[in-house]
């Protein structure tokens, strides 16, 4: 299917055949484009920005970099290619051919997961709108920015889905996705990570290191679909989300780095004063961001999440590898709960548990990235000290909701927990430490003090490459 370029919208639907759509499109548009103005990145309009724009769906398409205006960005359209006759593979419908329209009894459903996936993309737009003020290079600012044009693209896709199948209540919910914003006490965003700060670049780096991690196990879940538009927008969505990743991943990396090099040239692990991330504050933000990204996942045993795949709607991560029935009918999965006290495992339904299971997907994929950064310690002669906290730690959603649990995993009180809570999260001190910290670098080929400089430029640019040229 062709990438049209030279339509306002580009896209590979064929849009400029359903004029109805493209219509309806084109009057969201201005809409979307004064949200992003208003709170997308700030005062960034202007600036000259070194960006990958997707022309075309394979990977030669990708290829394309050159200097943009974000407001001019090109936010297009783009499925992956369909997969011929493809089949449904989990739930109730298994073996029956993709659904290329929406199944009328399943609306409801569908819909819900489509507004609650593309409530998250702006939202985190939002919550990185600041960011720019104190970027540690043009490098890093030149990705915040990729982060955020691609993050609107992705709205732009389940803002395709909505007006392309869900009629009148479809476009409706488009435009209350501008509506709802980070963080605001009246009209939030639907999933609580979505309403927390992101005010330094340590949290935004966990943020793409974890959030952007559990888009990628929510998108891979969604790819499975059976209702095939959405399965194969979320296939394509995927191609961007390693990038998000990569961005915090390697972000961490590099503070990681800087850190330990400190720690090594003044023989101390209070490298604060020298202008360095101490590796206690890096683990209360890691704490901090991994629990709340536990919770995205939702409650351990969730008849929403049965239903969903059952429907054929939303399915397990990587559904195909997994060598068993794909109905779960009689199936038992483990989850924990808490009982007198302890917290201990019992077998659940595994329809139920399907939260519990991409949880735990997402939990190991994350323990990876935490060996990486631990062996950049090692490496420096410093001993493996960082760990994901225990998945009952600090949260606010199923069966650990209310209950004080250490990053140990061990049960306290509620006076033990308050007295220790600076302890395992993040302080209004350690905050104001990295707002100081973190002063604005723009000069091409300088990096900020507290983090190392990237391995490698950008599209084969140099590290003293201008990858936005400021206005
Ligand atoms: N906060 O049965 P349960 C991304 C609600 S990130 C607030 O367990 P379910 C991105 C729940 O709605 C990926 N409420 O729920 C990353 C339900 O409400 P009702 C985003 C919550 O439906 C970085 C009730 O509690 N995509 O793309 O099984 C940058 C019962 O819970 C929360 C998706 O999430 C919460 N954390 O699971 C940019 C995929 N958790 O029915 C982008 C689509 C649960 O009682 N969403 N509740 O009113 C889903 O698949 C599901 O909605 C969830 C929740 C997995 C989120
Ligand atoms: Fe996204
Ligand atoms: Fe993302």
């Amino acid at each position: 299917m062709a990438v049209d370029l030279s339509q306002a919208i580009p896209n590979n639907v064929a849009l400029a055949d359903d004029r109805r759509l493209q219509r309806a499109l084109e009057h969201w548009l201005p809409a979307y484009l004064r949200w992003w103005r208003e709170l997308g990145p700030a005062e960034s309009a202007l600036h000259e920005v070194y960006l990958r724009t997707a022309v075309g769906v394979d990977a030669r398409g990708w290829a394309h970099f050159d200097y943009v205006r974000m407001p001019d960005y090109r936010w297009g359209i783009f499925l992956a290619e369909p997969e011929p006759d493809r089949r449904i593979g989990f739930g109730a419908h298994r073996g029956e051919p993709a659904w290329q329209d929406v199944p009328g009894e399943y609306r409801a459903e569908l819909r819900r997961l489509v507004v609650t996936q593309g409530d998250t993309e702006p939202a985190s737009v939002e919550q990185q709108r600041r960011l720019g003020a104190s970027c540690p290079s043009l490098y890093d600012l030149r990705n915040l920015y990729q982060v955020n044009v691609e993050e609107g693209r992705h709205l732009w896709a389940m803002v395709y889905l909505l007006h392309a199948y869900f009629g009148r209540d479809g476009r409706e919910e488009a435009v209350a996705l501008l509506e709802r914003h980070a963080g605001d006490p009246d009209r939030p965003r639907i999933l609580q990570a979505f309403n927390e700060r992101t005010e330094d670049w340590l949290s935004f780096f966990m943020f793409t290191f974890f959030q952007d991690r559990d888009g990628k196990f929510q998108l891979a879940a969604l790819a499975e679909s059976g209702f095939d538009p959405l399965a194969r927008t979320c296939r394509f969505m995927l191609t961007e989300e390693a990038h998000h990743m990569f961005v915090g991943e390697s972000g961490l990396a590099r503070i990681v780095e800087r850190s330990a090099e400190l720690m090594r040239a003044h023989d101390t692990d209070a490298v604060r004063p020298f202008g360095g991330i101490d590796l206690a504050t890096f683990q209360k933000f890691i704490n901090f961001h991994y629990s709340i990204c536990l919770d995205l996942f939702g409650q351990e045993r969730s008849t929403n999440a049965a239903n969903y795949y059952t429907m054929g709607l939303k399915g397990r991560f990587g559904e195909d590898r997994i060598g068993d029935d794909h109905r779960l009918e009689t199936a038992r999965y483990p989850v924990l709960g808490l009982a007198e006290g302890a917290i201990a495992a019992t077998e659940a339904p595994a329809l139920t548990a399907l939260n519990e299971r991409l949880r735990r997907d997402f939990t190991a994929d994350s323990e990876r990235g935490i060996a990486r950064f631990n062996k950049v310690l090692a490496d420096r002669g410093i001993g493996a000290p960082l760990r994901l906290p225990h998945s009952a730690f600090h949260r606010r959603i199923g069966a650990f909701a209310g209950v004080h649990v250490t990053p140990e995993g061990q049960v306290v009180n509620a006076t033990e927990w308050q007295r220790r809570r600076e302890e395992w999260l993040p302080s209004a001190a350690d905050h104001a430490f990295l707002r100081d910290l973190m002063r604005p670098v723009t000069s091409p080929g300088h990096v900020a003090a507290w983090i190392a400089p990237p391995r490698r430029g950008i599209d084969g640019r140099g590290l003293d490459f201008a990858y936005v040229r400021l206005h």
